[in-house]
């Protein structure tokens, strides 16, 4: 009888593990592989999704990082020294290791800062000069800033700002070691000139806005495809697969033109063998371009047809029913979702930008949100490379300089998402409005369409928790032995080196050895 049994799992356990290893190795050894991972931060089932709704830039298109950027930059720079800046700045390249995404500039002193959700300062930089604690607290008595003063402090919350971060930071890194310009508080003297740091950044802004205007930038693009654009064939799979359960939707700010390039290379240029060749209108049900979200949210614009033929608007508002293949322009979010006929709560929409794409339609419009944070392979790649060591850091808050050590893995400004223990400002708001949060919305793949997301939020309560002096004591006496009689504390002799040069952590040891 018992061997019967026995026999009887073996044999079930033997089958199973063949149907898995033959229909399901692929996704299950995805599942597990952290790196395609969908982190949730409220439960969502994928089944009660009846439409999908993508963002075009840095969401369905990822651009070849720190290629884009880069050329972002050198546009920056050339236009900034065509406007009247000196010719030295030519002399700076773009160094994908300084900026990060969710940075703040004050306007007033010229810094950029990075601060938690509350606005404690965690990382200054002035120029590319790493400010310490007396300095930052000349500027900021209580390494602290008022970060509801939107009219001093901006921050650069979409990775289209990360060039426009850099700039910033070359220009006061310049200013300030040219000797030509004297330095005072709020900016730079030169002769009988005065120029604020306020008015440098207003010139950067300009700039920006030149070279998105002027549509420099998005012509460079087209023209070297190859070199911006990653063009991943598995997204008209998982279009495919999704049309199949729901209605998918693309709402863009960009033009017609521009999508009309950027989509036909992603989906027509690149089908997997096997796969016929769709035009990429017909994996949409509805195509939206120039959305000019954050405002497409609320009150929205005026909803026009698109001609395809010419990339012109038709004049008037469209009133009519939904055109399969149609493109619009303009229009709200209310619009999609009568032209759709589905309700907001049923919208799973996937972007980038946590204040255009994700806060607002969540606020607004209660639709259920996924944010694409292509940082997080980078992130995720540090944090397995460094997990034991942080694991020991986390019950030891008192290791700052190996925490920092751990910080600068990321990159000169340290993690996206923390500061030492301290969780950032972007992290905070990521915590609050995005419903689930990958590396890329190609992830999505790696799920059924029914599946339930449950998980508690494992990346960013796990990066960022901090444990109190008490869990310390604990693991300090979890872990003694007695050697030759002496009491021994392994991780204090690993760390003597650094305890000895800790005050607060030599005092800390003392208690916990003498009670
Ligand atoms: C950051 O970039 C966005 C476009 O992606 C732009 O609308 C915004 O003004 C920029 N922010 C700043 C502070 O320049
Ligand atoms: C789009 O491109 C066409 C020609 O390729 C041009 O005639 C049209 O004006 C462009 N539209 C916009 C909005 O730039
Ligand atoms: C599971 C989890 O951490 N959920 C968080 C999602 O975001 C809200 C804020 O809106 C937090 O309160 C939850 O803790
Ligand atoms: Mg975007």
């Amino acid at each position: 009888m018992f061997s019967f049994i026995f026999l009887s799992q073996f044999l079930i356990y033997f089958f199973l593990d063949i149907y898995i290893n033959k229909h399901c190795q692929k996704r299950v050894t995805n599942f597990f592989n952290p790196f395609f991972k969908i982190f949730v931060n409220r439960s969502l089932t994928l089944e009660n999704i009846k439409c999908y709704g993508f963002d075009m830039d840095y969401t369905l298109v990822a651009y070849k990082s720190p290629d884009y950027e880069s050329m972002g930059f050198e546009l920056l720079r050339d236009r900034m020294v065509s406007v009247g800046y000196p010719h030295e700045i030519l002399r700076y390249t773009y160094d994908p290791s300084f900026p990060t995404r969710g940075l703040v500039v004050d306007t007033k002193y010229g810094n950029l800062l990075k601060v938690d959700s509350n606005g404690n300062v965690l990382v200054c930089t002035h120029g590319f000069r790493f400010l310490r604690g007396e300095d930052i607290q000349n500027y900021y008595p209580n390494k602290f800033i008022q970060r509801d003063d939107t009219e001093r402090f901006y921050i650069l919350n979409t990775l289209f700002n990360l060039s426009e971060t850099y700039i910033y930071a070359c220009l006061v890194d310049f200013f300030t070691r040219c000797n030509r310009y004297t330095n005072l508080l709020k900016g730079f003297q030169h002769g009988d000139l005065f120029m604020s740091y306020r008015s440098m950044f207003q010139d950067v802004r300009d700039a920006m806005d030149f070279i998105h205007d002027s549509g420099i930038l998005k012509e460079q693009t087209i023209k070297n495809l190859e070199k911006y654009v990653v063009r991943d064939p598995n997204i008209p799979v998982l279009l495919t697969r999704m049309k199949k359960v729901a209605k998918v939707f693309l709402a863009t700010n960009s033009d017609y033109n521009y999508t009309e390039a950027i989509m036909r290379y992603l989906f027509e240029s690149n089908v997997k063998p096997g796969t016929p060749k769709l035009p990429w209108r017909s994996y949409f049900d509805l195509v939206v371009v120039d959305t000019r979200k954050p405002l497409f949210f609320g009150d929205g614009t005026v909803l026009r047809q698109v001609d395809t033929n010419t990339g012109k608007l038709r004049i008037g508002t469209y009133t009519g029913d939904l055109q399969h293949g149609t493109v619009y322009s303009g229009g709200s979010s209310d619009t999609v979702c009568d032209l759709l006929g589905v309700k907001g709560k049923d919208i799973l929409y996937v972007g980038d930008h946590i204040f255009g794409d994700i806060l607002k339609s969540k606020k607004r419009q209660g639709w259920k949100t996924f944010l694409v944070v292509p940082e997080l392979t980078k992130e995720l790649q540090v944090w397995e490379e460094k997990q034991n060591l942080f694991e020991e850091l986390k019950r030891l808050d008192v290791f700052l300089a190996e925490l920092y050590k751990m910080d600068m893995s990321y990159g000169q400004m340290g993690s996206l998402l923390r500061s030492g223990s301290t969780q950032t400002l972007f992290a905070s708001q990521l915590i609050r409005y995005a419903d689930l949060y990958s590396s890329s919305c190609i992830n999505l793949l790696h799920y059924p369409f029914n599946y339930l997301f449950m998980a508690p939020p494992v990346l960013v309560s796990q990066l960022l928790h901090s444990c109190t002096r008490k869990t310390l004591l604990k693991s300090l006496f979890k872990k003694k032995k007695r050697k030759n009689g002496k009491m021994v504390i392994p991780l204090f002799a690993k760390y003597k080196k650094i305890y000895k040069s800790n005050w607060n952590a030599f005092v800390l040891f003392r208690h916990a050895g003498s009670s």
